[in-house]
């Protein structure tokens, strides 16, 4: 049978630390559905480990999640079971436990198969779009629905996954569905966090929902040059990491879905041990690392960093001339845990 499309893999063993991403290939287009609602099937087997069928209330429940995000349009519509067991570009979005024909390493948990079109869109331009997505779960590894000890947890494999075949590429806030781990018996996965909702409020926006909110734009420099690829992050006053994206090729770069409030905004590298490639694609790939975290304001520490006011459907400002690369300077593309299992 044979692949093709953009592939993403679900790593056991994984570390990242930049934020929500969208799917970019590599003349810069990112991919979406062009319509509402996307079918999915079940491949008729389930998983033979699980004798009560609560797998397939699990696949249910995590398309549910990305629908319920208020301020995104997304929907599904269930099929019903198929024959089919895989990945193949078939005009079926499939969901199965039972291909064996994908070389899954022990490492991979689950992988989403990603087939996009050209299409004229509603501006007469030629976009690339969403053919198509199956979703494959490794055969040789071990799945529950009620969190037992080493295996993992369908509901969180899936709501990542279905995550991809929304057209999000992973992200990095380290709470994120989007992060590009997963442990055994882990939950979390389960539920959105903000910067997912944000992801996917950015590709599906539902204009009712999203009018109270803000954003920050701005651009992130080097001298003169604009950074490609410096993760730009925003904290609300509390400290916490509400959203973040990457910059583009000139610099510039957009948060989005921010309810109105105060925030401070920093832009870090992706250097090691997190790198370009934990990103599909190569759009990012000449990204830059050779700068120091620096706030907005132009600072090295939060407390000395400005603050930048969002209000509802405004946009703000805020540039960062970056500062030089600093081997003691903080680096938050470094989180303490490098590997979770
Ligand atoms: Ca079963
Ligand atoms: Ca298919
Ligand atoms: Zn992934």
């Amino acid at each position: 049978m044979k692949k093709s499309g953009l592939i993403f893999w679900l790593f056991t063993v994984c570390t990242s630390a930049f934020g929500y991403t969208r799917i970019t290939t590599t003349s810069g287009e990112m991919p979406k559905w062009s319509s509402m609602p996307v079918s999915y099937w079940i491949n008729e087997k389930g998983l033979s480990q699980i004798g009560n069928g609560s797998e397939f209330a699990a696949i249910h429940a995590s398309f549910h999640t990305w629908e319920n995000v208020a301020s995104a349009d997304v929907g599904f519509v269930y099929k019903g079971t198929t024959t089919v067991t895989g990945a193949n570009h078939d005009g079926m979005n499939v969901i199965s436990f039972s291909d064996t024909t994908v070389p899954l390493g022990s490492s991979t948990i689950a992988a989403t198969f990603s087939f996009f079109k050209s299409e004229v869109g509603s501006d007469d331009r030629i976009h690339r779009v969403f053919d198509e997505a199956d979703i494959v779960f490794n055969p040789a590894l071990d799945f529950s629905t009620s969190a037992e000890d080493s295996k993992f947890d369908i509901q969180s494999v899936l709501t990542h996954e279905i995550g991809h075949l929304l057209g999000l590429d992973h992200s990095g806030l380290v709470s994120s569905v989007m992060v590009p781990f997963g442990a055994p018996s882990q939950l979390d996965q389960r539920m959105l966090t903000y910067d997912d909702i944000a992801g996917i409020t950015e590709i599906y926006p539902r204009a009712s929902a999203t009018a109270g909110f803000g954003q920050i734009r701005g651009t992130i420099r080097s001298g003169t040059a604009g950074i490609l690829g410096a993760h730009v992050v925003a904290l609300t006053t509390a400290g916490t990491t509400l959203v973040s994206t990457l910059s583009q090729p000139d610099g510039s770069y957009l948060l989005r879905s921010l309810p109105s409030g105060s925030y401070k905004v920093f832009a870090e590298p992706l250097d090691s041990p997190v790198t370009k490639s934990n990103i599909g694609g190569s759009f990012y790939a000449n990204g830059r690392t050779d700068f120091g975290t620096t706030y907005f304001g132009n600072v090295s520490t939060q407390s000395e960093a400005r603050t930048i006011t969002v209000t509802a459907g405004g946009t703000a400002t805020a540039n960062i001339d970056t500062l030089p690369k600093s081997a003691t300077g903080l680096n938050l593309t470094r989180p303490a845990f490098g590997v979770r299992m």
